[in-house]
């Protein structure tokens, strides 16, 4: 990875940005760099990154709601979830702090599966994930509910790593990840757009990486 090298070509390498510099290794390895939205680097790390503590999970205390324009509200438990069919997803992952993951695989709960049992109110335009710790995120439904979306309880084939969300969390992978809420513990639904935790301290409101949507105002 690293390019301090006076070999063949290196040289001109060196003098390439980070990125390209990053790009041109990847193309060598033949990785499509259309996969890596513009200003983005690929990382073989998994990162991890959140505000605050990670929570103490209770899983016998453990609830994951559904609240606001639904016809019923809903409530499962750790077991009641875990017993819904699980899907699987391998997807390319960014965050908004440069980092993309390629090639990872995820497992767990459909949100069109959780959809599809809600009497939803056609007044509704967004939800907003939450999570321990007062957490949340705001989705658009139509990006909320995309077929690729799951609420996983699985990495590479072994529960979450607490770090990383155990024991679920969303993995939406079509924008940057930070709306990937991890320790999940439901979504409100809503006739109006709100900022939630990161949209607040001036994440885009909506964090397209292909448009680089990073912060208010781009
Ligand atoms: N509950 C919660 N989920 C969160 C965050 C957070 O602060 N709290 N940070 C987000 C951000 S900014 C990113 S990039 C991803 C990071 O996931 P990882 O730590 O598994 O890499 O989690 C997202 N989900
Ligand atoms: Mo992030």
């Amino acid at each position: 990875m690293r390019c301090h090298g006076h070999r063949g070509g290196a040289g001109k390498i060196a003098a390439m940005s980070f990125i390209k510099r990053n790009r041109a290794e990847l193309e060598a390895r033949g990785v499509d760099p259309s996969r890596v939205p513009p200003g983005q680097y690929v990382t073989e790390r998994f990162p991890v990154l959140h505000a605050g503590t990670v929570p103490t999970v209770d899983l016998a205390a453990w609830r994951f709601g559904i609240k606001g324009l639904v016809g019923q509200e809903k409530e499962w438990t750790w077991d009641e979830m875990t017993a819904m069919p699980t899907t699987k997803l391998h997807t390319d992952i960014h965050c908004v702090t440069k980092w993309t993951k390629l090639d990872t695989n995820w497992e767990g709960i459909s949100v069109r599966y959780l959809w599809d049992q809600l009497d939803v109110d056609p007044s509704a335009t967004h939800v907003l994930v939450h999570a321990y710790h007062g957490f949340t995120a705001n989705i658009p439904i139509e990006d909320f509910t995309r077929e690729e979306n799951i609420f996983a309880h699985t990495y590479e084939g072994e529960p979450l790593e607490l770090q990383h969300g155990y024991p679920l969390r969303l993995v939406m992978p079509h924008l940057y990840f930070w709306k990937s809420v991890k320790w999940t513990l439901g979504f409100n639904l809503l006739d109006a757009d709100e900022p939630g935790f990161w949209e607040r301290n001036g994440y885009h409101m909506y964090g397209d990486p292909f448009k680089e949507q990073r912060y208010w105002g781009s």
